[in-house]
């Protein structure tokens, strides 16, 4: 058993699409003691993953195994026994995960109905969303009392699927979770709530009254309502950490703070606390969300609103081709991330006209269903012109489709592994013409958990907690170049009209 809770630590997990990630901060001295990431691919290649998720059985099915996920976690913890940081220090936990994705779990969370869970990325389930669409009164509707229309990455799509094609093993599932609702379960020993954050992202809660909507339910699959966690707020204590925890690695009985997604985390990891505030993640998925005092739903259909961590909104916007796809270019013309750095530095903003569309897998925002390749000037460009068109193109989509957020921001804060990269924030801070604030450390979502941990615990305002974690200087910030801005005022309806040019060459199942 472990020892009294007493000291100041505060622990965030962030299981990604690639990595687990374990950040220890010290809410006394407002220092970060502990940082570590352990790549699946890697460290795990027993599960046979690539980039973190199984080779697919065709392009729009994407699944991982859960197993890996909880392996990860155990090592985590080994790695953070071993680093001599004191956990016999740490006040609370909490977590962060990739969204969406979802567990099937007997009665208890150790035991799995379904070896794999369906993630983000997937995309096999149009059908389905058309189904629940239908059934609810069209796209609007849904979004109207979801947050988001149907998407085909949401859980309740995925759910209604694995109910048609495997009704014996869904009819086996006692528990649905969410991949942050399994592992937070898995730190206390038995099956936890959903937090409203993450729970945005199923196509299930009512978002205004936060509860499960029965008619959604209803529209997905058969005894839902039996089969989903309870839903809690986001700063609910879910229980305390399990004895077994608490022997393996000598730690307190500690409590856990309910896990979330990994795009609520940042949005505190990055200290978007106020609306009109906006930040940009660039990672698997490159994301960009703002903090909303009130919920206002994307009429284009291209954005969600989810409830925010601090209890009010946040509006979101999604891309699939985000790091991935900065690394095919990449490899493409066997470079590293100096060389693509010095590809955007000798290049001229705009790219002399050349322009091509980030799809080289299908994509989220807009709905393109399979990879679709489009460019215009780009044949025989060298390397460097292609690396500036996959960046330019990314931050043109992101700037073009999270219009309907309504926030002309004058700071944006960055995130996510890539913003690591200054050459490619210049490229933000032109398109967006904003200043582009860089975030002193990358792992926004771990941050955030760690945050959240420390909120719960010791009730203080938002602003609080997230003082002195956050970049306070100008040292990190890059400001637009005049030139640029004017260049990509120009580029934006050039890109918009390739992008409508790439859409009519598909034959979109769904607008
Ligand atoms: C959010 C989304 C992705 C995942 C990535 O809607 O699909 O950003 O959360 O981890």
């Amino acid at each position: 058993m472990g020892s009294a809770v007493s000291g100041s630590l505060y622990l965030g997990l962030d299981c990604s699409t690639q990595s687990v990630t374990a950040l220890i901060i010290d809410a006394a001295r407002r220092l970060v003691v502990f940082r570590d990431s352990i790549p699946f691919d890697a460290a795990f290649p027993v599960f046979g993953t690539v980039d973190g998720v199984l080779p697919p059985s065709s392009p729009d099915v994407v699944h991982a195994p859960p197993l890996m996920w909880k392996t990860a976690l155990h090592a985590m913890f080994e790695r953070m026994a071993a680093s001599g940081v004191d956990l016999r220090q740490l006040r609370a936990i909490s977590g962060s995960a990739q969204q969406h994705g979802s567990v099937y779990c007997g009665e208890h969370p150790h035991i799995l109905t379904r070896s794999t869970a369906p993630i983000w990325m997937d995309s096999s389930t149009g059908r389905e969303c058309g189904e629940i669409e239908s059934a609810l009164g069209g796209a609007q509707a849904v979004a109207d009392l979801t947050g988001s229309r149907a998407y085909p990455r949401f859980t309740g799509p995925q759910i209604r699927k694995f109910a048609r094609e495997e009704p014996n093993a869904y009819a086996a599932t006692a528990r649905i979770h969410l991949i942050s609702s399994w592992l937070a379960s898995l730190l206390i020993g038995r099956h936890g709530p959903v937090d409203h954050a993450d729970a945005s992202g199923m196509n299930l809660m009512d978002l205004r009254t936060r509860t499960w909507s029965a008619t959604a339910l209803s529209a997905t699959a058969p005894e839902l309502a039996r089969k989903l966690p309870p839903l809690v707020r986001s700063d609910a204590v879910i229980g305390a950490l399990h004895e077994s925890w608490q022997t393996r690695f000598d730690m307190p009985a500690v409590p856990v703070v309910a896990w979330s997604g990994d795009n609520p985390c940042s949005l505190i990891g990055t200290g978007v606390l106020r609306e009109g505030q906006l930040a940009v993640s660039l990672g698997t998925s490159d994301t960009i969300f703002a903090a909303m005092a009130a919920p206002r739903v994307s009429a284009d259909g291209t954005g969600h609103v989810f409830a925010s961590p601090t209890g009010e909104y946040m509006g979101i916007t999604v891309f699939r081709n985000g790091a991935l796809a900065r690394k095919r270019v990449r490899d493409q013309f066997a470079l590293d991330w100096d060389g693509f750095s010095v590809a955007l530095r000798s290049t001229d903003a705009g790219n002399r006209g050349a322009m091509t569309l980030p799809w080289l897998e299908p994509e989220i925002t807009p709905i393109v269903p399979r990879a679709m390749p489009l460019s215009i000037g780009l044949e025989g460009a060298q390397a460097s012109g292609h690396v500036r068109a996959i960046v330019e193109a990314q931050m043109l989509a992101l700037a073009t489709h999270s219009a309907w957020m309504g926030v002309t921001p004058r700071t944006i804060y960055a995130t996510g592994g890539s913003a690591a990269n200054r050459d490619i924030l210049q490229v933000m801070a032109d398109v967006f013409n904003a200043d582009v604030a860089q975030s002193s450390q990358t792992d926004s979502a771990a941050l955030g958990a760690a945050i959240r941990a420390l909120q719960a615990d010791t009730g203080v305002s938002w602003q609080e907690a997230v003082d002195g974690f956050l970049p306070a200087d100008d040292a990190y910030r890059l400001k637009p170049v005049a030139a640029h801005v004017a260049v990509y005022e120009t580029a934006r309806p050039a890109y918009a009209a390739l992008e409508a040019e790439g859409l009519s060459r598909l034959t979109v199942a769904r607008p």
